[in-house]
């Protein structure tokens, strides 16, 4: 079958099998149900390899979709291989306390094009395709926005930022500019989805690394921009008990990666693939993806991909008597995680 139907298919039944905690105030819970989803869809898939490059961790602290791991066919040496970056839940926050904002997302690019990730902080400016000849991140946001601004001949833009107090500023800044700022809790992964489908113009703030290249590449997929900076942790967080222990490991991976926090990072530089492709569903989702609903014996997913330029949303049923009889591996994940 179609790998990208495959993995459409996956981050649907990743969502379903973790809506059974939903509003459960368990994070672990609501995670481990889309990783075990991820690794039972995809264990028996023929035609095709998928490393993880960006995933739940290292070996040691994650069993399950840990960096450089392979998953789909793995007995035939001569399929080829896709670099991954996933998170089986972008938003464990609000889907365990049942507020918008999550999703089950992957991205591939052909092999050894993704860059993996460290454990740290991104400043990222994602933006609609009619701007993406328009951004430099090294000026800084705010001269990013007046130009936008000019272009557009208006002020009051539409932008999606984290509520968090590290962006209090910026927000102020942006609404006395007269931007239109739409703060979200968690996922801006999901926030990069709203712009891709037009209900935003850019998505700005610190977020996190590895979800970077999930948004590289839904930027590539689907002909936006993204441009993106690493932030040390000791930004974000001066007075942690961890913070030194953060910085070690994060100046390490800068410079064996020839990378500085005044490094502009574009799209392509964490995603060398023009032709990645991009998979989501929503779980609390919100914006321009629906949140599941389930109703008599049928689930309703909206999902949504990205490939060459292409931009999909789809609403997908889940007859479960009928799915139960025909595929035996989600049957098994529908039981195990029946609400
Ligand atoms: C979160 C999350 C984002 O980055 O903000 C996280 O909601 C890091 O920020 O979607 P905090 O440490 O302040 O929570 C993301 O996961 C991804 O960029």
């Amino acid at each position: 079958m179609n790998k990208d139907i495959i993995l459409l298919r996956t981050v649907e039944v990743a969502a379903i099998a973790s809506y059974k905690y939903i509003g459960m105030k368990d994070k672990n819970m609501v995670d481990q149900a889309a990783v075990e989803a991820f690794e039972v869809m995809l264990r028996n898939e023929r035609g095709f390899k998928l490393k993880v490059v960006n995933g739940e961790g290292e070996l040691d602290n994650a069993p399950m979709l840990y960096v450089n791991q392979f998953l789909g066919d793995l007995n035939d040496p001569e399929v080829p291989t896709f670099d991954v970056s996933v998170d089986p839940i972008e938003g464990t926050n609000p889907a365990a306390y049942n507020f918008a904002g999550s999703i089950s997302t992957i991205s591939i690019s052909r092999e050894n094009t993704m860059l993996q990730m460290p454990e740290m902080y991104m400043e990222k400016f994602f933006v609609k395709d009619k701007y993406s000849n328009l951004i430099n991140l090294s000026e800084g946001i705010i001269n990013n926005v007046l130009r936008l601004q000019e272009f557009e001949n208006r002020k009051d833009l539409r932008c999606i930022i984290l509520d968090k107090p590290r962006h209090n500023k910026i927000i102020q800044e942006l609404s006395k500019l007269g931007v239109v700022t739409r703060l979200i809790q968690d996922g801006d992964v999901l926030a990069a989805i709203d712009v891709v489908n037009g209900e935003a113009d850019f998505v700005y703030g610190i977020g996190g690394a590895p979800e970077g290249c999930l948004m590289a590449s839904l930027a590539l997929a689907s002909g936006c921009k993204m441009q993106s900076r690493l932030i040390n942790y000791n930004q974000i967080w001066p007075n942690e008990k961890e913070t030194e222990s953060r910085m070690e490991k994060e100046n390490a991976w800068m410079s064996k990666h020839n990378i500085d926090t005044s490094s502009i990072l574009s799209d392509y530089d964490l995603v060398s693939d023009e032709r990645t492709r991009f998979f989501a569903a929503g779980l609390t989702a919100g914006g321009s993806l629906k949140p599941i609903k389930y109703k008599k014996g049928k689930f309703f997913v909206n999902g949504f991909m990205a490939s060459h330029g292409i931009v999909r949303n789809f609403s997908s049923i889940y007859d479960v008597n009928k799915v139960n009889n025909l595929k035996p591996d989600i049957k098994y994940l529908f039981d195990k995680y029946k609400r």
